[in-house]
């Protein structure tokens, strides 16, 4: 820096506290415009997680107070969210419960882990809830859960309530009852499902996709087909839920991802500058993030920041499922996507170090 000697350490002391007096502050200390990301990753384990958000049944009821029973997942460093764009959370909900009905401009996503017999109706469209469905409650959208079965059930939210907040766009209502009418059950899934198939009276012209419900059965199944044809070096049998009205991401802000790594595949390593927040939904391996090795196993969550060097791998003779949220989209929009493969050592980082919660980051 050209640091000019014209002035004396007093004489320049002055100067900064007379401009912070009229609220000006230099250009050249701070630098922020310079600085790449610098996020930890991070992970839970759903052994630790799991009896902490069944102990939350005995903490709270989901009441017109409360609203939601959810236990965040805090990373470290950030003073909310899980990245810095998105946020997720585990939910419970207990037998003969509902949560009240709301909406909100932040958008958000369910992704479900565990039990059986509840609903979420998003916009007067009941979806019964089952393990690997994803269920999309995209902004400013009427929902309303119900657990009408004699188990918890559990599942994971992911919001992009940090990214709102921040463009301090959050707005929230509630509805006048504690669930709002319900007008058809699944009708989003008939009408949409197909992908390739849609009725010809409807023109959705939505900020999101017109189906709201991804079952976990088509799910597998599109997988397995695709684990037949082929894969990418760094995600393996990677697909994208997709809006079938214009084949793009389901919600403006967020992405959804569910990856197949087959036994004993190790991917390449990349980074890019959006965030992800993973679900590792069936089996175990490891990734490395940052020359970090995270070993996971069927129920844990894995948070990759901006920029990090990462890559996965599943045991041997094992398939592992990852489910994943991202804000790719919002980083496309803005034509902030940037990525890159990782060339050393013939794409895969060295293990430096490995992850055990509660280790300083
Ligand atoms: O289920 O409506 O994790 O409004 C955070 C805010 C869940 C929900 C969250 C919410 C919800
Ligand atoms: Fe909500």
């Amino acid at each position: 820096m050209a640091v000019q000697d014209k002035l004396s350490a007093e004489e320049l002391k002055q100067y900064y506290n007379s401009a912070d007096e009229v609220r000006l502050g230099p250009g050249w200390v701070g630098r922020e415009h310079e600085k790449p990301p610098e996020l930890e990753p991070y992970m839970w384990r759903w052994s630790d997680v799991e009896p902490l958000v069944l102990k939350s049944g005995d903490v709270v009821t989901p009441d017109r107070d409360v609203e939601r029973r959810i236990m965040r997942l805090a990373t470290p460093g950030l003073e909310r969210g899980t990245t810095h764009t998105m946020v997720a959370a585990l939910q419970l909900l207990l037998p003969g419960e509902t949560a009240p009905s709301h909406r909100h401009t932040p958008t958000a996503i369910r992704w479900i882990l565990k039990g059986e017999g509840a609903y979420t109706t998003v916009e007067g469209d009941k979806c019964w809830m089952e393990p690997g469905d994803l269920i999309l409650t995209p902004s400013w959208t009427w929902h309303d859960h119900t657990n009408e079965g004699n188990q918890p059930m559990i599942w994971l939210d992911g919001l992009d309530v940090p990214l709102v907040g921040y463009l301090k766009a959050n707005f929230y209502e509630q509805f006048p009852e504690d669930t709002q009418p319900v007008n058809g059950t699944g009708d989003s899934i008939k009408k949409f499902a197909s992908g390739t198939l849609r009725p010809t009276w409807e023109q959705p012209d939505l900020a999101y996709s017109p189906l709201l419900h991804y079952k976990w059965d088509k799910t597998y199944e599109a997988l397995q087909n695709l684990a037949e044809l082929g894969s990418d070096p760094f995600d393996d049998v990677a697909m994208e839920y997709s809006d079938p009205t214009t084949g793009g991401p389901v919600l403006r802000t967020m992405t959804c991802w569910v990856q197949l790594i087959r036994p004993g595949v190790r991917t390449k390593a990349h980074r890019h500058t959006s965030s992800k927040i993973y679900q590792v939904f069936k089996g175990e391996g490891y990734s490395v993030i940052n020359g970090q090795r995270f070993d996971w196993t069927e129920g844990d969550f894995l948070v990759v920041p901006s920029w990090a060097w990462h890559e996965h791998a599943a045991a041997d003779g094992k398939e592992a499922i990852l489910f994943s949220i991202q804000d790719t989209p919002i980083m496309k929009s803005m034509a902030l996507y940037r990525e890159e493969p990782y060339v050393e050592h013939g794409g895969n980082q060295p293990v430096t170090s490995r992850f055990s919660v509660g280790t300083p980051v």
